[in-house]
């Protein structure tokens, strides 16, 4: 059987041949359906390749969606769930992470949630991607959430096997989450050996929040860079948008 990528997932490997990817994390519980339109509109004429939506906490039901929609009707991006549980999943987005998380000690974070959304997400027709998820010190709240094991950050061999086991489990992206907010992204080194390790493509986020920490993050060998909380805490429009154009030229290497 062969396996046909989904629109999402095809739309971000064509990209990833040309260029490295920047996509930008809006938490429904920290901006309102306002706020995220806005941001999705600037986000998108700078350059941002994709909105993905979703926390740790209170990013479910109409919350989700009044958010999921304002994003739709203010950009053409693509819109990727990434959610904390089941209970995150919105008719109304493009594509969902369908991820597990790796080095979680609790199998309800590893595959229950997503038995339990699997319907959901079939029923919504939202396309899955498969993705491993791991949290690297210090984790921040989604490390705790997610009753996980944190990799130190001084061990990336330990996350080299957890991402490699990804892919070999199937998994058609690995993602370093060092957790929203962390006061420092994953390590560039740590980056460097998972990705010499791993084919499929590398995501790194968490406590990116200058031009230059996801310059490093791309130098060191990351595919996609997330940044969220950057552009989430803005005090206005005007600050969200130099944020972005100032993290965006850092992934882009401009
Ligand atoms: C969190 O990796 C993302 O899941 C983004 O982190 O909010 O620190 O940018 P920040």
């Amino acid at each position: 059987m062969k396996l046909e990528l989904g629109k999402v997932e095809s739309y971000i490997h064509e990209k990833l041949e040309k260029e490295k990817l920047h996509f930008v994390l809006l938490d429904p519980d920290d901006v309102s359906p306002e706020m995220a339109g806005k941001i999705s509109e600037e986000a998108e004429r700078i350059g941002v390749d994709a909105i993905m939506i979703g926390g740790s906490t209170g990013a479910e039901g109409e919350v989700l969606d009044e958010v999921v929609k304002a994003i739709k009707e203010s950009s053409s991006l693509p819109t990727i769930l990434f959610p904390g549980s089941h209970g995150a999943v919105s008719k109304y987005a493009d594509a969902i992470f369908f991820m597990s998380l790796l080095n979680s000690t609790n199998p309800f974070f590893i595959t229950g949630s997503q038995a339990l959304g699997a319907f959901t997400v079939k029923r919504y027709g939202v396309e899955p991607i498969p993705m491993a998820y791991l949290i690297i010190e210090p984790g921040e709240t989604v490390g705790w959430v997610g009753d996980a094991k944190p990799i130190p950050r001084h061990k990336p061999k330990i996350a080299a096997a957890y991402a490699l086991a990804g892919q070999y489990l199937g998994m058609r992206l690995v993602y370093l989450e060092a957790g929203s907010g962390a006061p420092q992204p994953v390590p560039p080194e740590m980056i460097a050996i998972v990705k010499r390790v791993i084919d499929v493509p590398l995501i790194v986020g968490g406590g990116i929040r200058t031009g230059e920490q996801a310059r490093k993050a791309v130098e060191a060998g990351a595919d996609i860079v997330v940044t969220g909380t950057a552009i989430d805490k803005a005090r206005s429009i005007e600050e969200a948008k130099k944020k972005l154009e100032e993290l965006n030229r850092g992934v882009k290497l401009r």
